[in-house]
């Protein structure tokens, strides 16, 4: 452990979501007294009584040792620390301009307890030049501290959503400062709980490489999704034709689907284009084909649903990807929303990741259900999510049915 690590042993995170949690956590377990802030006072409790309000494999382990140890707490508020970590959202406004209100109030939040040579950090995905606005909203708030008194740095979180814990220590990070004594303080402190390679580059090249990551997954799940549509018209099975495409050496198309949800992927890419409008061409068109791809599954739905009299369409998978719970900006969800609203039959959604439909979802008529009652009720299955429960179903027991599969399922069937 280096000299300028064993000094830092007070870390305030900013923002308890699904970064901050389990990176509060991680770091209490390793020895940090850390405090989490959010500014919803329900998460706050929660987590104060070992509890927590996102699922997540391992994390209700890791939260509930963290806070009995006495080693993480929580509240509205920051409170003095060595290093200050920002991991709240960055969403897009309705223009797809980046949103960066919560990142400049939380800056603002923590700049009032800042002391000379704290370190605060970036982790929350961000355009280009945010780490440098971080420094000059520290600046506006504290005049008093004077130029280079604080260390700002950049480090991207990367960790995949269903394998968090294991992400959070094992993948290689990548911290950018905004001077030199940033970026090698900064890499010292990840250095002290990551396993994998620590990085160091410049802030600016980090919140690029972050955006570049996501990018690039989206620009090749739109090429998957744009073959999907493409096969659909020549009658080719697209599933089988990119297994087969797959095994050449250097090819390896991904998987199409319902279209791209999340938080991230589907919202990332557009922080470049609206960056570099022009350039960006691309980047604009694999979103907007990923987008596209909801409304061609509806037609499709509705296409089928129109050759029979009462038809009876099971949905199954609302999550925006498979063994997750996460309904946010789901393309499952979207799909079963709009085709509510044309009612082309009637409607049943399976999703054993939650407990009850979407308070929405039942006001437009859609009847949540089990598996099994689907399989027997439906004349249509639109496949939207291959979740684990779904692939062990029997190929037997949807023959005679109707199917739209939008998600591969059919393949991964017994
Ligand atoms: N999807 C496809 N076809 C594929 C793979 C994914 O349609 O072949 C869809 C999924 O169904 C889902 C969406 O894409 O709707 C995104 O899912 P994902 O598993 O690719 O990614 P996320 O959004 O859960 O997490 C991503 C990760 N980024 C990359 O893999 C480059 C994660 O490492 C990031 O930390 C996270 O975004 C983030 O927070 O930015």
């Amino acid at each position: 452990m280096s000299e300028v690590a064993t000094q830092r042993r007070a870390v305030t995170v900013l923002g308890l979501g699904y970064i901050g949690l389990p990176t509060a956590s991680l770091l209490a377990t390793r020895g940090f007294k850390v405090h989490g802030v959010d500014v919803r006072p329900e998460v706050v409790e929660t987590i104060n009584e070992g509890n927590i309000h996102i699922v997540e494999p391992e994390l209700d382990v890791l939260v509930r040792s963290a806070v009995h140890s006495g080693q993480l707490r929580a509240s509205t508020d920051p409170v003095a620390a060595d290093v200050f970590l920002i991991a709240v959202p960055t969403p897009f406004m309705d223009g797809k301009q980046p949103d960066l209100s919560y990142v400049e109030a939380a800056t603002r939040a923590l700049a009032e307890m800042l002391e000379p040579g704290n370190l605060v950090i970036l982790e929350s995905t961000s355009p280009v030049g945010t780490t440098e606005r971080v420094a000059e909203w520290i600046a506006e708030t504290r005049p008093d501290l004077g130029p280079g008194a604080v260390r700002v740095a950049h480090c991207p979180e990367r960790v995949l959503p269903g394998r968090i814990i294991q992400e959070l220590v094992e993948n290689d990070r990548v911290v950018g400062g905004l001077d030199q004594t940033s970026t090698e303080e900064a890499a010292a402190f990840y250095r002290e709980f990551v396993s994998g390679e620590v990085l160091l580059t410049t802030a600016r090249t980090a919140e690029m490489a972050k955006l570049t990551e996501n990018t690039f997954r989206d620009v090749n799940i739109a090429l998957a999704n744009e073959l999907s549509l493409i096969c659909d018209r020549l009658e080719i099975d697209v599933w089988r034709l990119i297994e087969l495409a797959n095994r050449h050496p250097r090819v390896n198309v991904l998987q199409p689907g319902p279209g791209v949800g999340g938080h991230c992927i589907a919202v990332d890419p557009w922080f470049i284009v609206d960056a570099a409008p022009e350039q960006a061409r691309l980047i604009r068109m694999a979103r907007e084909v990923n987008d596209s791809k909801p409304e061609h599954v509806v037609e499709q739905v509705v296409e089928r649903a129109s050759r029979l009299k009462e038809p009876v369409i099971a949905c199954l998978g609302l999550a925006y990807k498979p063994d997750v719970d996460d309904l946010r900006e789901s393309p499952a969800l979207q799909i079963v929303e709009r085709l509510a609203a044309q009612s082309p039959g009637k409607l049943l959604a399976v999703e054993p990741y939650i407990e009850a439909l979407p308070a929405g979802l039942q006001e437009q008529g859609v009847v949540g259900t089990s598996l099994d009652e689907a399989l027997q009720l439906a004349d249509i299955i639109v496949a939207l999510v291959p979740h684990r429960p779904f692939r062990s179903v029997p190929a037997a027991r949807i023959q005679g049915k109707m199917i739209v599969d939008a998600c591969g399922l059919l393949r991964l069937l017994q």
